[in-house]
């Protein structure tokens, strides 16, 4: 997969250079690209932002410097938008634009990025990027998605782009030692959240490990960490026990979530109380 990030802050990016992400772009399962906004810049100061139309605080970056450099990035447009460019057989990219405005960036979102050839992150800074960049590269044809890495804001879209690259880079095979760890995680295909983990000593500070996981009683084992995944994910995130595939959970676990406090109800799992 070829990903293209471009920022005025190139060096946020760095940490993409260590662990595991770092390893695959070495071993060429991931060409990762940083690019510096300025570089489209075509004056003197390499200016990239203006005061915003309508008035109000800040400057917004403005779009014919990222159209410079989204033209460069992105390759020819689906719909032939630019015949001087070459053959319509490219891959297309998904271009992706981190903004508190965007749609919440989720596992689902990081397994689809993961499926790309090509993803172009645009990361804005000030009060955002002028809107008709986005814009103009869906009327091009570009698959463009506007994500929130979640309700908090913060300065600029690189650390987004790092948790999403880092998110959906870790999923193209390869990457990650030990494929089968992928299944059981958190907000996987089950739905639940991870259970607890230990290693030694069996005793630290007067906490001891769960008794069950030194049993070798694999069965056993099993069960105790599914019963904690659906007690952890009850107690934490309950609208995850809401969505959860009830043709997905056998007896057990229907009889773990009605401890817990949620039935099913023509297919679906309620909270009793409600
Ligand atoms: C991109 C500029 C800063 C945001 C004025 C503060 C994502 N979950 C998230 N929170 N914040 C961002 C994010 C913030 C950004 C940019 C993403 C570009 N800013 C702006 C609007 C208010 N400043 C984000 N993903």
């Amino acid at each position: 997969m070829r990903v293209d990030v471009v920022t005025i802050f190139p060096d946020y990016l760095a940490a993409l250079d260590l662990s595991l992400v770092g390893k695959a772009r070495r071993s060429g399962l991931l060409d990762l690209r940083v690019h510096d906004l300025r570089d489209w810049t075509t004056d003197r100061h390499r200016t990239v932002d203006d005061t915003p139309f309508g008035g109000g605080a800040g400057m917004v970056m403005r779009p014919d410097v990222w159209g410079r450099a989204l033209d460069d990035l992105l390759p020819a447009a689906p719909d032939g938008g630019h015949a001087d460019r070459e053959p319509a057989h490219v891959e297309p990219a998904h271009l992706v634009v981190p903004t508190p405005s965007g749609e919440v960036f989720t596992q689902r979102h990081a397994e689809a990025l993961a499926t790309e050839s090509h993803v172009v992150v645009a990361c804005g800074r000030y009060e955002g990027i002028d809107a008709r960049v986005a814009e103009h590269a869906r009327a091009a044809g570009h698959r463009v998605s506007e994500l929130s890495i979640g309700d908090y804001v913060l300065n600029g879209g690189e650390v987004a782009a790092l948790v999403m690259i880092e998110a959906f880079g870790r999923l193209l095979p390869g990457v990650v030692g030990n494929p089968h760890s992928l299944v059981e995680e958190s907000h996987g295909s089950a739905g639940l959240l991870e259970y607890p983990v230990y290693t030694k000593p069996p005793l630290w500070e007067g906490h001891e490990v769960p008794e069950v996981l030194l049993s070798g009683h694999h069965a056993r084992i099993e069960r105790w960490r599914r019963d904690q995944a659906l007690a952890r994910t009850a107690a934490r995130r309950p609208d995850m026990v809401a969505e959860l595939d009830v043709d997905g959970l056998d007896k057990a676990d229907l009889a773990v979530l009605a401890e817990l406090g949620w039935r099913v109800d023509d297919g679906r799992l309620r909270p009793v109380a409600e």
